[in-house]
């Protein structure tokens, strides 16, 4: 048997040998990944782990879709974690909600981390879609078929039977690393622009018949330190980081950036059937830094921080990391202990042989919905004119766990449900109650 976890790193590898075909750049960016990681002098808690992590985003159309997408992941150990609604993001509304796929517990999230950003295109909402071309919308993603039914079939044999013999594993990783590949089908022209026109998102996702991976992200241990190199090495960074701000204290939550990727060919069927060649530039490569998993006082702290740098950023014309530099010592601590402390970051606990207790941050497993908004802006040629506008179809989180099968489930709940479990373990190592380890939750 080829267990889930093997068959989740099997996958994450593939696409990765893919995507380094398909998208030159990316071969640089986990070049010099690598590069800055083994320079990073700091205590990586896992070299293995951090080597091999990646996230990758997709992007589908329809509710059928995306349950199809939590049938596949299933069979990779890859549940649905987090609600986020990139309808309303500033200045640019996203028409999207999407959610995460990840290994859930944190013997799995060691053994391969893989998670992927998963997108479902907001067709319902009138915001985006008015009432003449939402019905052909519809049309054209209910005709098209983005996932062979023997992907599914295998997919629901690896999450029944936790894996798969090898014969099948390879051809489950197979089919579903082809099926997130870049299509070489031409694309319908006069319907691939009249979508852009809308959202170069909604064109994406809904002016092809088929997904494909977005980007792939690898993880760095010093996120300014990449930024420097790509830079220098030419490539177009189109951001500054997003995120917490560099500081002296501990990092916290995520620190992306990303850069644009070259043209890529695609070839065009205009209205008098002829088939031209053309271009689209809307995959990218993006890279990211991870820190310490936040509590809800933690996140609004965070929140708050954001606002304040935005004000100073106004005010004095700085950029967004200058300005979240500047803010972020009143309203973080300066150490780790005083993040456990002041019930900010979530920990876990552990009980040495000498009756002490030792504590470790939980390292943030998940996305920003700020962060990813200016990562879905940044990254396409021109946003189409989408005045801002309230969203207007009621996708929320209970509507999107039944659209996936599956309940989504709560990444405050996860860390908490961790750090729970070891101060319950080391309370009774040490013959304590659970709340006299660390502090009280
Ligand atoms: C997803 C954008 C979000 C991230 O890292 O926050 C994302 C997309 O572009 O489809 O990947
Ligand atoms: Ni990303």
């Amino acid at each position: 048997m080829v267990a889930r976890h093997a068959l989740r790193a099997r996958f994450a590898e593939r696409l990765s040998a893919h995507y380094s075909v398909e998208v030159p750049a990316y071969t640089t960016l986990v070049d010099v990944t690598e590069q800055v990681n083994q320079d990073y002098c700091g205590t990586a808690p896992s070299r293995e782990r951090v080597g091999a992590e990646r996230h990758g985003a997709i992007r589908v159309g329809t509710p059928e879709e995306l349950a199809q997408v939590c049938r596949i992941f299933a069979g990779f150990g890859m549940f649905p974690v987090g609600f986020y609604d990139l309808r309303d993001a500033k200045p640019t509304p996203v028409p999207v909600v999407s959610t995460a796929f990840r290994p859930t517990s944190p013997a799995e999230l060691e053994r391969n981390p893989f998670r992927v950003f998963t997108s479902m295109l907001a067709v319902r909402d009138p915001a985006f879609f008015n009432d003449d071309l939402r019905p052909r919308l519809e049309a054209f993603l209910a005709r098209r078929q983005l996932f062979p039914p023997r992907l599914l079939e295998l997919a629901d044999r690896a999450a029944q039977d936790d894996g798969l013999p090898p014969e099948a594993a390879e051809e489950f990783v197979l089919l579903a690393a082809k099926a997130f590949a870049l299509s070489p089908e031409p694309i319908d022209g006069p319907w691939y622009r009249e979508l852009e026109a809308v959202s170069a998102v909604a064109a994406d996702i809904g002016g092809v018949t088929s997904t494909h991976i977005n980007h792939l992200t690898p993880r760095v241990l010093d996120i300014d330190e990449l930024y420097r190199r790509l830079a220098a090495l030419g490539l177009k960074m189109i951001d500054e980081i997003q995120g917490p701000p560099r500081w002296p204290g501990p990092d916290v939550l995520l620190r992306q950036t990303s850069f644009r990727a070259l043209d890529e060919p695609r070839s065009f069927r205009e209205a008098d059937g002829t088939i031209r060649p053309g271009s689209l530039r809307v995959r990218f490569g993006e890279v990211e830094a991870r820190g310490v998993a936040l509590t809800k006082a933690g996140r609004e702290r965070y929140d708050q921080a954001l606002a304040a740098a935005d004000a100073l950023r106004a005010a004095e014309g700085i950029t967004g990391q200058q300005a979240a530099a500047r803010v972020w010592p009143d309203f973080f601590p300066m150490t780790e202990a005083a993040l456990a402390e002041q019930g900010l970051g979530f920990f876990t606990y552990t009980a040495d042989n000498k009756g002490g207790v030792r504590a470790a941050p939980i390292l943030y497993e998940d996305f920003l919905p700020r962060s990813a908004a200016g990562i879905f802006q940044s990254n396409v040629d021109e946003e189409a004119d989408t005045p801002p506008r309230p969203p207007q179809a009621d996708y929320d989180q209970d509507w999107l766990s039944g659209a996936l099968g599956h309940e989504i489930l709560d990444p405050d709940a996860l860390y908490r449900a961790q750090e729970h479990a070891s101060r319950a373990d080391a309370a009774r190592k040490l013959g304590l109650a659970p709340d006299q380890i660390g502090r009280t939750l």
